[in-house]
């Protein structure tokens, strides 16, 4: 069935020992399994020392129906990097501050920016859809939730890939495209009640967190934080509102990347795994892959990896 594998941020060489160590041969060129298919999580870039020839392996895959692919908050920024803002010309949809060149850096002088090669990519990066509801399984970059997928709708074509006059839209800040993108490809994040906030390493003032959104149940603001170890104290043990967090209705199974975990890969809960183990990581990450074969509940077990 299908074999999803979690962000690879440059990473081609464990890419390609993820895929022999689960059976897939390359063959004239596309990496390939005769009864299998791969569905990649998104963040194909940035980061890691082969980019090119990562986005390579997956784009040819793709192409010749051995893989899908879903975008990651990586392509949607590499998109919004390289287009032009049409209402300030010689601004771009992603501002080229030093910050948002620090992230981008290594992907712009791989491929060389503005090159053919780059302008393909690109190309390529725009038609991956913002997410998949298959007939056995969901898969999304960060956060399946449904009001912010339903508000999406109007942004995409029925491959769900975004529209083209919807880059300038998801882009705009406190928009309702821009919610639903930063929702669906970077997280859910809430805001702190009362005036709780914390600094983050950056000691940029911090007034929301981002939550653990799979979670269910009666939970406080700490229970829901991803944040590091030095700041948790600052989040409240206040209760969260129930209707803050989406829930989940397990109907399926949904697979997402994103959230730089570590330690052994298990999943989420019993129906939503995260694949991201932090391959592009300074402390030896891993690349991740699980293999699905149509089972409501997600197990320990059908984890595979490659260590950095
Ligand atoms: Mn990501």
């Amino acid at each position: 069935m299908y074999d999803l594998i979690g962000d690879v941020h440059g990473h081609a060489a464990e890419l390609k020992n993820l895929l022999k160590k689960m059976d897939y041969r390359e063959i004239d060129g596309i990496w390939q399994h005769f009864e299998r298919k791969v569905i990649f999580l998104g963040d194909f870039v940035d980061r890691g020392p082969e980019q090119v020839e990562t986005v390579t392996i997956a784009r040819n895959m793709v192409n010749k129906g051995k893989a899908l692919a879903v975008m990651g908050n990586h392509e949607f920024n590499a998109v919004a990097w390289s287009k032009e803002d049409p209402q300030i010309p010689g601004e771009f949809l992603r501002p080229h501050t030093d910050k948002n060149l620090g992230q981008h850096q290594a992907f712009l002088e791989q491929v060389g920016e503005g090159s053919e090669l780059h302008h393909s990519m690109i190309e390529w990066f725009k038609t991956l859809p913002v997410y998949l509801d298959l007939p056995d399984l969901r898969v999304v970059h960060a956060c399946w939730h449904p009001e912010q997928i339903a508000a999406i709708a109007r942004y995409i074509n029925a491959k769900n890939q975004l529209l083209p006059e919807a880059w300038e839209q998801t882009t705009r800040k406190n928009t309702e495209g821009y919610e639903a993108i930063e929702t669906l490809l970077k997280g859910l994040e809430i805001p702190l009640p009362g005036d709780h906030h914390f600094f983050d390493k950056d000691k940029n003032k911090r007034t929301n967190i981002r939550a653990k959104w799979w979670r269910q149940g009666e939970l406080t603001y700490r229970d829901l934080a991803m944040v590091s170890s030095n700041v948790i104290d600052k989040i409240p043990h206040e209760p969260v509102a129930s209707h803050i967090l989406p829930g989940y209705d397990c109907e399926k199974p949904v697979f997402v990347g994103h959230y730089w975990m570590s330690g052994e890969p298990k999943p989420l809960s019993d129906h939503i795994v995260c694949l991201d183990y932090s391959i592009a990581g300074n402390h030896g990450g891993k690349l991740c892959a699980y293999r699905f074969d149509g089972e409501n509940t997600l197990s320990c077990n059908k984890f595979v990896w490659v260590e950095a």
